[in-house]
C-alpha cells in the first residue's frame, strides 16, 4: 500500500533526480507517472530498475493522484499546479512561485518538518531555493543552542543550479578555451564562466542585491525565524554540480567551536568533515550524488563576542532541489496522509 505519485518536469536534470531518489529511498510507490511538456513526450526516463514513458503534462488528469512533486518553471507552475491542487493532489512545488505565500509553507524537514501540517489551504508545499536549503540546515541546531542574530554568507554556486544549457555552456567554453577557432561567447551567463567566477544570479534588485541574495534573506527567516538578519553574496562558480558557502553566524549566548562541532555532528542530515590538514574538508565534487549537507572549517570568529565561521557543502540538485521535495512527501505521507 502506498501513493499515486507524479513527477512534473521528470526530463529535467531536477525531475531525474527526483524519480532517482524516489527509488533509492523506496518511496511508498503503488503508481507513478512522469509528465513534461508535449514536445518531450515518449521520451523515457528511468525509475529505479524500470522505464516510464513521459506524458503530455498539458492532458494529465491528476484527480485521484495523491502527490505531484514539480519540477519545472514559475510561469508553468503557475498554469499548472492550481489545475493539480484543485483536483485534491498536494503539489510539492519546487518554483520559487509560492514560497512566499503566506497560506504555502515553506519546508526543510529537518528545520520545519510540522510546518507541512499546513499545506491543506492550497494543497500546495513549497520546496526552497537550492542555497537556502543547505544553510538552514547548518543553522538550525546552532541557532536551537545560542540563538542567532546574524548571518553573513556568501556563496560558491554551481552551473547546474542555471539547468542543462548552463551545465552545456561550462563544459564547451572550457573545452572551447584549448582549441582556436571553437571559443564559445558566454549565452546563459552574461560573462565567461570557465576559468571564472561570476558574482551575479538572478536578476538585480532596487537595492543592489540579486533575487538570489534575497531569497536566502526572505527564506531563511520563513523557514526558521524572522528575527535573524540575514545578508548574502551569491556567486556562480565554474564547478557542475554542489554549491559551497562560506558562513559567519554571530549569536545571542557564547558557542564554543568544539560544543558547535558535537552539536553539528549530532544534527539531522549533517555530516561533519573537519579536520584540520590538508585535504581535510569538503569540496563539490565530493558531495555530487550525496544526501547529506556536509561541514567543515568550523572555528571561531575572533573578531565578534559570540562568533563563529562554517564551510558548507551540498549537492544542490539533491538537498537543494529533489531529496528536499521527497523528504516533505515523506513527512506528508508520515503525518498527513492515507496510503492508497
Ligand atoms: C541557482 N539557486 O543556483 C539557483 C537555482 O529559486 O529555485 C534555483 C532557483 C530557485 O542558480
Amino acid at each position: 500500500m502506498g501513493y499515486k505519485i507524479v513527477v512534473v518536469g521528470a526530463t529535467g536534470n531536477v525531475g531525474r533526480e527526483m524519480l532517482n531518489i524516489l527509488a533509492e529511498r523506496e518511496f511508498p510507490v503503488d503508481e507513478i507517472a512522469a509528465l513534461a511538456s508535449r514536445r518531450s513526450m515518449g521520451t523515457e526516463v528511468s525509475f529505479g530498475d524500470k522505464t516510464l514513458k513521459c506524458q503530455d503534462l498539458d492532458q494529465f488528469d491528476f484527480t485521484g493522484w495523491d502527490i505531484a512533486l514539480f519540477a519545472i518553471g514559475s510561469d508553468a507552475t503557475k498554469k499548472y499546479a492550481p489545475i493539480a491542487a484543485k483536483t485534491g493532489c498536494v503539489v510539492i512545488d519546487n518554483s520559487s512561485l509560492y514560497r512566499y505565500d503566506p497560506d504555502v509553507p515553506l519546508v526543510v524537514p529537518e528545520v520545519n518538518a510540522e510546518a507541512v501540517d499546513g499545506y491543506t489551504k492550497k494543497n500546495i508545499i513549497a520546496n526552497p531555493n537550492c542555497s537556502t536549503a543547505q544553510m538552514v540546515v547548518a543553522l538550525k541546531p546552532l541557532h536551537d543552542r545560542a540563538r542567532i542574530k546574524r548571518v553573513v554568507v556568501s556563496t560558491y554556486q554551481s552551473v547546474s543550479g542555471s539547468g542543462k544549457e548552463a551545465i552545456d555552456e561550462l563544459w564547451n567554453q572550457t573545452k572551447g578555451i584549448y582549441v582556436p577557432g571553437q571559443e564559445v561567447a558566454p549565452s546563459v551567463y552574461p560573462k565567461q564562466i570557465a576559468f571564472n567566477v561570476i558574482p551575479h544570479i538572478d536578476v538585480f534588485l532596487d537595492d543592489g542585491s540579486t533575487k538570489e541574495e534575497w531569497k536566502m534573506v526572505a527564506e531563511t527567516k520563513k523557514i526558521m525565524d524572522k528575527s535573524i538578519k540575514v545578508t548574502a553574496t551569491c556567486v556562480r562558480v565554474p564547478v557542475f554540480v554542489g554549491h559551497s558557502e562560506s558562513i559567519n553566524i554571530e549569536f545571542e549566548d557564547f558557542l564554543d567551536e568544539e560544543e558547535a562541532r558535537d552539536i553539528l555532528r549530532e544534527a539531522p542530515g549533517i555530516l561533519v568533515i573537519d579536520k584540520r590538514e590538508d585535504g581535510g574538508y569538503m569540496t563539490p565534487v565530493e558531495c555530487v550524488g550525496e544526501y547529506a549537507t556536509y561541514i567543515s572549517r568550523i572555528r571561531q570568529d575572533s573578531t565578534i563576542d559570540n562568533g563563529l565561521n562554517i564551510w558548507c557543502v551540498s549537492d544542490n540538485l539533491r538537498k537543494g532541489a529533489a531529496l528536499n521535495a521527497v523528504q516533505i512527501a515523506e513527512v506528508l505521507g508520515n503525518r498527513c496522509l492515507k496510503k492508497g
